[in-house]
């Protein structure tokens, strides 16, 4: 049998679940880091519990990467294992086809952070399909309110854990506690919720900053705003985006990929 029939015959078994993401809808892909927990316990000695400034840096490095591996990501967000991508609305890598998507930027984390720990680390990586600005924005807001209480579930977890509490006795005693309680559980152990690092509250968003004709470069930005100031800030990231070059439809990445 000649191997061009055997293309023909076997290539619709391998891509019979292609799909791309139509034109029109914003893209966010969210990548999650495997098994974490068990990683920053048991392989990363001598971490600061719950939140330490070098998971943050790789976790930043990270995402700085995915920003400039061939996509035009026009805002990234990473808090604890995870990160967030917003793409150019016109993005069209790869004809927007998922699969790429999925594969290449969860390959593209897990070998960045990899590199970075010294030991093979796995990311997992879906995409959002959202029809519209205000879901965009909503999506940001619920991950870094997801962050929020992630957070102060985590102080109080610790701070139990202080206080002499086995792992047991501390999930326990947070299991059915709402946000005053924890408020509060975490204010008694000396802590106000208000006063933890911003960074550690509502995550950390990565920025292109543009500076008159210097190549553009992504900034960290470890104290973002508040509720409706985080909602304009997202939108703000999109309109910038779209300012660049109105009218294109030919949408290239912001930055060459790194090689
Ligand atoms: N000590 C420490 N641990 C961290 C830090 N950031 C993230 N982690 C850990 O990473 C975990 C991330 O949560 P999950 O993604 O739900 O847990 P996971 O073990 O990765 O589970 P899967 O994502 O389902 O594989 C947290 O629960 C912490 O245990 C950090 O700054 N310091
Ligand atoms: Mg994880």
């Amino acid at each position: 049998m000649k191997s061009d029939d055997l293309s023909a015959r076997l290539r619709p078994f391998e891509t019979a679940g292609d799909r791309r993401v139509p034109p029109g809808f914003h893209m966010v892909a969210r990548l999650d880091g495997r098994g974490f927990s068990r990683l920053t316990k048991e392989r990363m000695p001598g971490l600061e519990r719950p939140f330490d400034v070098r998971v943050r840096d790789m976790m930043i490095d990270t995402c700085r990467h995915l920003m400039q591996c061939g996509f035009s990501v026009v805002y990234g967000y990473t808090q604890s294992d995870e990160i967030s991508l917003l793409f150019h609305p016109r993005e069209r890598a790869f004809g927007r086809l998922l699969r790429k998507y999925h594969s290449i930027l969860a390959g593209e984390a897990s070998a960045k952070f990899s590199l970075l720990l010294g030991e093979p680390v796995c990311f997992d990586c879906r995409v959002a399909e959202l029809p519209d600005v205000d879901r965009v924005v909503e999506y940001f807001r619920w991950r870094a309110d997801d962050a929020a209480r992630n957070c102060l579930g985590a102080h109080c977890y610790w701070a139990l854990r202080a206080a002499g509490r086995s792992e047991g006795e501390a999930t326990a005693a947070l299991a059915g506690l709402g946000p005053e309680g924890r408020h509060e559980l975490l204010f008694r152990s000396g802590t106000n919720f208000a006063d933890l690092p911003l960074w550690q509250r509502r995550g950390v968003g990565l920025v292109w900053v543009h500076i008159g004709d210097e190549r553009p470069r992504i900034s960290p930005d470890l104290a973002l705003p508040m509720r409706g100031d985080y909602d304009a800030y997202v939108r703000a990231r999109l309109a910038e985006s779209t300012r660049e070059a109105p009218g294109d439809t030919t949408h290239e990445p912001i930055v060459q990929p790194q090689r």
